[in-house]
């Protein structure tokens, strides 16, 4: 089989990877997408667990960079539910008929930066071999799953299931004991319908989680119309604010309240729903006395709705509200009360293995017909790594970045000896501190008018510098220092899967407002920072 030629290739079929086909087609390049499914989607098509929802609200968490696109769609509820997004992602491939240029289940299994040709040289799991001028990845930065390696998995005799890679048909829990491993986002959104449906279900918890209320409902025609009538305005969410999306606000400092104003604003943001009470009061994730009012809130709120006292005060978080993702959800401290859950804290009684029958716990087994692992994702880096990039002179990423614990980028955008490369929501820029789609637009309207450029001046090759890359890196701590972020041992800080601790501070924490403000400077300035050959 020969090698394809083509301009760009690009990984991954999710948003950042749909839009960046659409963008450099509509430049006249040649581009072809490789998606490991077999339909476009990226995490919305894996991510199939039962409750499974986004926490942004719909009207933001959709592509506007075309005003036409944006009115042809109608969202039926405030929160979308994975079916509608991977429906919604269908339409826009549909629309701009990006399906012709996306070669599906097919993986990257790894690219080769060639330094006589000045391509990248790209195989396959299908055996392909493709070469192109720039390569560039939009596999997400939750998409490798992350089943720790707990002994004994194998020899489970029931069911075992990954939120992130749940089977296409539904799955059956009636009269079934289900074990839930993990409450972030996946698990806390999975519980209550698994709760309804199971015989018992039992949590086993590490760390407890902030979680706000949704508050999720159907739009009505007046709603959706209402959403496209403002186009103008959530386009301008995207460029003018840090999360790329708008949210109620007090816009001061808890500090600034009287205590019972602090509760009215509380209570106006958990009645209201959504991400609002990490950002009720402006300060929450770089005061601590802030932070506390809100974290205080939520933990009375457990205590109220948590019937079980003891309960309620395992459910308890204990660290600075906003430094782990704030979770959404919907009724899930209220399972807390149902006979059939029960909850098992880990921090003194820790997994063990898993045995034919269950999961054996130090103070002892638990058993189950089925084991449902939210256990997250090899964030950030895992996807990337993942697919054997190698740079100048043979050399991997993986070994660049010490596998994943020393990540050195340019605006978390390339990286010095791999030419050509881009990433898309790449670890050290905002990508997972922002909604989604805002942050994958302005990467890739990034990457697409440097393309232009390079094109257009006749450039065969951009590289970041390496004081670039060290710069960006104390830059991104720097800004980490100035907030609580860096308290919390989380997945932005650590190394997720075996909780050794990365070099430095894996997202932009400033802000997509101030980030692109950064970006756009290094490309009027001629790409500052970076070799052009
Ligand atoms: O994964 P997570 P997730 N033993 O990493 C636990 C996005 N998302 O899939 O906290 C026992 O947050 C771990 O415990 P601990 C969103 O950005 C969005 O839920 O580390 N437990 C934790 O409880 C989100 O942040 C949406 O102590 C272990 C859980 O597993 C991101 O995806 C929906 C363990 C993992 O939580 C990831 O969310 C879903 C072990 N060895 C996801 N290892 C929406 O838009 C891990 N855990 C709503």
């Amino acid at each position: 089989m020969g090698t394809k030629q083509f301009d760009a290739v690009v990984v991954g079929a999710g948003f950042a990877g749909l839009y960046m086909l659409h963008k450099l087609r509509e430049r006249g390049l040649n581009v072809r997408v490789i998606e490991a499914a077999d339909g476009v989607g990226g995490t919305w098509y894996w991510s199939r667990y039962p409750g499974a929802r986004c926490d942004s609200d719909s009207i933001y968490y959709s592509f506007t960079f075309s005003k036409e696109l944006y009115g042809k769609w109608r969202w039926p509820e405030r929160y979308s539910a994975q079916p509608d997004i991977l429906r919604y992602l269908n339409f826009v491939a549909d629309e701009l008929d990006l399906r012709k240029d996306i070669q599906f289940e097919t993986r990257v299994t790894k690219a080769s930066f060639n330094e006589k040709t000045k391509k990248w040289e790209i195989e396959t799991d299908t055996n392909e071999k493709l070469e192109a001028k720039y390569f560039i990845s939009g596999v997400g930065c939750l998409s490798t799953t992350n089943i720790p390696p707990f002994e004994g998995v194998e020899s489970f005799k029931g069911e075992t299931y990954h939120t992130g890679r749940w089977p296409h048909e539904k799955v059956d829990f009636t009269g079934k004991r289900v074990v839930v491993i993990g409450n972030g986002s996946s698990g806390v959104q999975a519980m209550p319908i698994i709760a309804e449906e199971a015989k018992e279900l039992t949590l086993l918890m590490r760390t407890p989680h902030y979680v706000a209320e949704a508050r999720n409902h159907p739009l009505t025609k007046e709603q959706q119309d209402e959403a496209i009538a403002n186009y103008d305005d959530i386009r301008d969410a995207f460029f003018s604010t840090p999360g790329g999306i708008k949210f109620y606000t007090t816009g001061k400092s808890a500090t600034e309240f009287t205590p019972e104003e602090q509760k009215k604003a509380l209570d106006y943001v958990w009645e209201t729903g959504g991400l609002a009470l990490g950002g009720v009061f402006p300060d929450v994730s770089v005061n601590k006395e802030s932070n506390f009012v809100v974290s205080q809130y939520v933990r009375d709120k457990i205590d109220e709705i948590v019937e079980d006292e003891e309960t309620a005060k395992a459910l308890h978080p204990d660290y600075y509200i906003n430094t782990k993702r704030l979770i959404i959800g919907t009724n899930y401290y209220e399972i807390f009360n149902r006979e059939n859950v029960n909850l098992v804290t880990l921090k003194d009684n820790p997994i063990v293995r898993i045995t034919e029958n269950g999961v054996e716990l130090q103070n002892g087994t638990i058993e189950c017909d089925a084991i449902v692992f939210a256990t997250g994702y090899d964030s950030m880096t895992g996807s990337i790594l993942r697919m054997d990039i190698r740079g100048r002179d043979g050399q991997p990423l993986k070994e660049k970045w010490e596998d994943g614990k020393a990540v050195k980028t340019y605006l978390g955008l390339s990286v010095q000896n791999f030419p050509n490369f881009f990433m898309i929501t790449g670890p050290q820029s905002p990508s997972v501190l922002t909604n989604m789609p805002s942050a994958i637009e302005q990467h890739v309207d990034w990457i697409d008018r440097c393309i232009e450029y390079l094109e257009e001046n006749n450039i065969q090759l951009i590289e970041a510098n390496e004081e670039s890359e060290i710069e960006w890196a104390k830059h991104c701590d720097d800004i980490a220092d100035q907030t609580l972020f860096p308290y919390t041992n989380s997945w932005y800080t650590g190394a997720n899967l075996d909780g050794t601790k990365r070099s430095g501070f894996i997202i932009y924490v400033g802000g997509l407002n101030n980030y692109r403000k950064i970006c756009d400077e290094v490309a009027d300035k001629n790409y500052e920072g970076f070799t052009l050959d």
